[in-house]
């Protein structure tokens, strides 16, 4: 999937390619139901921009575990975390958690219990961007 401009690019079930080019692109998952790894598949996410204002838009429908309100960002900031190995990403306290050193982004939903529970990998950011929790916004 590559577009230009403006975007808005929603990942379908099975492992997508999204590229988002070089203006704001808005990097949407939502399966309009609970969070299943093989509806969301791992999206392969090639270029995230921060200096572009590129935003990762996280539906809160699919996303159930998370407490924080819709419409912003992170309002609770425990629920993000950023780590350096898969493993202090499956037993971390955060919903959403991820991996600076590989760009891999997890919803981990059972906390610090070990093993992602019912969430799992979800999306690798390949250009390994120092993701910040303002680079999230959720939506009902
Ligand atoms: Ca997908
Ligand atoms: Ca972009
Ligand atoms: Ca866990």
């Amino acid at each position: 999937m590559r577009c230009i401009g403006r975007d808005r690019l929603n990942g379908s079930s099975g492992n997508d390619t999204l590229i988002g080019g070089g203006s704001i692109d808005r990097f949407i998952f939502n399966t309009n139901e609970e969070f299943q790894s093989e509806d969301v598949g791992i999206d392969e996410i090639t270029d995230f921009s921060q200096t572009q204002g590129d935003i990762i838009l996280l539906d809160l429908t699919t996303f159930t575990a998370i407490d924080s309100s819709s419409g912003t960002g992170f309002r609770i900031a425990d629920e993000f975390a950023i780590v350096e190995n898969n493993q202090e990403a499956a037993t971390s306290d955060a919903v959403i958690v991820y991996n600076s050193s590989n760009g891999r982004l997890f919803y981990n939903p059972n906390g610090s219990t070990a093993s992602f529970g019912s969430g799992g990998r979800f999306a690798t950011l390949t250009n390994t961007p120092s993701l910040e929790a303002e680079d999230f916004f959720l939506r009902n």
